[in-house]
Order: C-alpha cells, then structure tokens, then sequence
C-alpha cells in the first residue's frame, strides 16, 4: 500500500530532477524527487560548467538565478586553438550576441536545492532501491527505501532523471527500446586547480600529442582537461605529468599557462548514446538518463534542461487541461533537439582529438576541417550557434 502520494514522482536530484521539480512548482504541480546520494554528494560532484542562453534565461526567469547572476561569468566567445594558432569564434558577430555563462553545474544543483526545500518540495536524499512499477497504467508508484523503512510514493507521472547508470530506463520493456551507441577511444583527464584562469575565455586546443581543453571556475579556480586513453589508471598521472601535458598542448605564442595546487583529478570515459523513444506509458526519461553527448560541445547539462522545459509544459497541459497531446509527443519533440546536439557534439570532438591508430585519410579530412573553421565566416557562425545553443521549441 501507498504511503505516500503525489502528481509527478521525480527519481534523480542532478540538474533535470531538479530543473523539473522547480518549474513544476511555478506552474502549481506537486512532485517528490528521491535522490540515491547525499546532499552534500550532489552539490560537490564537480561536473558541467557551460550554461547555454536558455539555460541560463530559463533560471533567471524563473526565479533561481540570483546568485548565477552574481557569481556567473558571461562569455561572449570560446577560442578553438590548432597547433598554437588561436581562432576566436566570436558571439556577438556570429550569434546574434547570445551569450554563454559559466556556472558550475554543483552551483545550479546547489541553488535548485535550496530553492525546493525554501518553497516546501521535498527531496529525499539517500534513497535506496527506488524502482518504478505500473508505469503502463494510470496510477504507477516508486517503491523505495528511507531511513531504513520502505515506502511506496503513488503518482500519476513518473520522471526518470536518474543519470545514465540510473534504473529508470531499464524498467522500459527491451523489445520497446532502441538504443544508438558510439563509445570514443580516448577519455577526458580533468582537473579542478586553485589559481587565477590563465584566459578570459575557453580554450579548445588540439595539438598532436592530444586534446587539451582551459575552462573556469571562478577568479580563483580554473578547470582543466586533457585527451587521455579511457581506460588509463589516474595513478599513472601525477601532477607534475598532467602539467607537462597541459603545457604542451595549450602552449601559444605570447601566452603563458599559469600553474597551481590540483584540489581533484579523475578520468571519464566519452561516450554517445541515445534511447527511443525516450517514454513509455506515463514514465518520461529525461537528461542522462536517455542520452549522452561527449562534453566536447558543453551540451550535457543544458540538454538535461532543454528536455525538462518540454516535459514541464506538458505535464501542465496535462494536469491543467487534460490534453495528452504534448505528453504523447514528448520523445519525439526532445529527440529532434537530442540529434541536432550528438551532431554538434561528435563534429566539435572528431574536430578537437587525436584520433588514434593514425588513420592518414581520416587525419588529412580532421586538418582540412581545422584549416576551414580558421578561414571561413560561414563554419564559424555553424559553431557559434550550436555552440550558444539553439532556441527550445
Ligand atoms: P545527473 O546529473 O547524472 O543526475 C542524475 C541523478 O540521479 C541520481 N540517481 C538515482 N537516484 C535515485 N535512485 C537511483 N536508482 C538513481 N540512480 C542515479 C544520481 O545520483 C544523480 O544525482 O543527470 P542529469 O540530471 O540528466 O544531468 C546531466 C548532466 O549531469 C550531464 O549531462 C553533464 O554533467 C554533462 N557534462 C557537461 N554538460 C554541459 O552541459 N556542459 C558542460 O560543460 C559539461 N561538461 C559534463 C561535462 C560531464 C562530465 N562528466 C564528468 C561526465 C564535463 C564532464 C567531465
Ligand atoms: C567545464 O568547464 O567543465 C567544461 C567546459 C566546456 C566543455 C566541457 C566542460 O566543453
């Protein structure tokens, strides 16, 4: 038996659970998010920190960009770097000035967080063995345990947002389900670094030796990658390695890469992978949880809320005024977004990384795609505006 009941059961606390949870508040609907992991976990995973201008927009408007506003930095280009040679891909001429902001992805759980819980939503953190059951009907539940009792939420919706490696997904009959997988031979080596950013904007290197990426944090925190092999161990990287490698690679004429105490290092795999469709009976996957990009185009958590807009505004068509329409069509909708950005997201990676076994034609294609984001307007315009992100439909 139920002991618990509400509209929309949210299973996952990452930036789609959340964004969710929030906007259906503004919209009068109730929801209960059950998080695996601690709240403290949850707001110190060190993660995304691109936020597209709808992201952004979207925050804002709705009342939880306070201190984005104030602590976010707003970006009005990134740097693509061949062999040494900066190219600026510059917004305000290529993007009709939209802009990016950078913000920890931690920060926006952070203030989503304390958002729900200041408004009177619920989030359970250190929920074990959450499961959906009878998503095909009209009334499914989330069976879970808390504080070493179990319980039963009864909703009538229920929203996996629970990452890649979540349960959400597999509750989905497998003859229903087609999943469209590439994994990538190389993996990202990143570091969180106390000193001053050595740039104002992004930089995406490529350099022979392999990818190397310069992000943000904060005046005081910069955020480094390089391209490593997926599988290395981060034991094999000692500081002093990493910041040879970054040396190396980021190096321009003129430029000097400040260096500083590494606070955390760890390696992740990259990988592309989407689900159709992306819903079944009255559960709806969202962000990770049906697809995954290579973080090459800082699309992850951005799409995390592209999907979640959609599913918000129907789930109030729903709740409000009884039209399924916009529920029926939610995979659909989400999944031409979720194309358009494995497409940006594989072009910025084949683009940026040393493609290993040294395939020459493949090779000689990559250089002449460099040496054509270097020399035309028009490729440079493609970036900028899948870069800043295209509008929410
Ligand atoms: P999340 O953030 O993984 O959240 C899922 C949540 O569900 C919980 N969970 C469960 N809860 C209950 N029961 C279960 N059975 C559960 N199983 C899992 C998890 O604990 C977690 O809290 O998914 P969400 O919300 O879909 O958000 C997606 C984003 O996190 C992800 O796409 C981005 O971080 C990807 N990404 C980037 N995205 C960007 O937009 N811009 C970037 O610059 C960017 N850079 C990155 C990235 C991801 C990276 N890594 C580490 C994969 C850089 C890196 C290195
Ligand atoms: C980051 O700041 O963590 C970051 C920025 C851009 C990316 C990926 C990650 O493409």
């Amino acid at each position: 038996m139920a002991d618990m009941e509400t509209q929309v059961a949210i299973v996952g606390a990452g930036p789609a659970g959340l964004v969710l949870s929030h906007l259906l508040h503004t919209r009068g609907i109730d929801s209960v998010v059950l998080e695996a992991r601690s709240r403290e976990h949850v707001e110190s995973r060190v993660r995304a920190g691109v936020l597209e201008q709808a992201s952004t927009d979207l925050l804002v408007s709705t009342g939880v960009g306070e201190r984005l506003l104030a602590e976010g930095a707003v970006h009005r280009g990134v740097n693509l770097q061949f062999d040494g040679e900066r190219n600026r891909i510059d917004f305000a001429e290529l993007a009709d000035g939209r802009t990016i902001t950078v913000y920890g992805q931690q920060e926006v759980v952070r203030d989503l967080i304390a958002a729900r819980l200041a408004s009177g939503g619920t989030v359970l953190f250190e929920v074990d063995d959450a499961l959906p059951r009878d998503v095909s009907g009209p009334r499914p539940t989330v069976s879970f345990r808390h504080g070493g009792t179990d319980h039963e939420l009864a909703c009538d919706v229920v929203a996996g947002c629970d990452g890649f490696h979540g349960v959400c997904r597999s509750v989905i009959p497998g003859h229903l389900l087609r999943a469209f997988e590439r994994e990538y031979p190389f993996g990202w080596l990143g570091v969180l670094v106390a000193v001053a950013p050595s740039t104002d904007e992004l930089i995406y290197a490529f350099h022979e030796r392999g990818f190397a990426l310069h992000s943000l944090r904060s005046p005081e925190i910069s955020r480094l990658y390089i391209q490593v092999d997926p599988a290395d161990d981060i034991a094999n990287w000692p500081d002093e390695r990493i910041w040879e490698e970054l040396q190396v690679r980021l190096a321009a004429p003129g430029w000097t890469l400040e260096e500083g105490p590494i606070l955390e290092k760890g390696i992740t795999a990259m990988r592309s992978y989407v689900c159709e469709p992306m819903q079944h009976g009255n559960l709806f996957l969202a962000g990770d949880a049906a697809h995954i990009v290579p973080p090459t185009g800082a699309k992850g958590m951005n799409l995390a809320i592209a999907d979640v807009i959609v599913l918000a505004g129907a789930l109030a068509s729903w709740f409000e005024r009884s039209e399924r329409e916009g529920l029926d069509g939610y995979s659909e909708t989400c999944l031409r977004r979720v194309w358009r950005v494995q497409d940006f997201s594989n072009t910025m990676t084949e683009l940026l990384h040393v493609l290993p076994g040294g395939d020459p034609f493949a090779q000689r294609v990559q250089r002449a795609r460099q040496r054509y984001v270097a020399s035309s307007v028009a490729m440079r315009r493609t970036i900028a505006e899948n870069y800043v992100g295209l509008p929410i439909s």
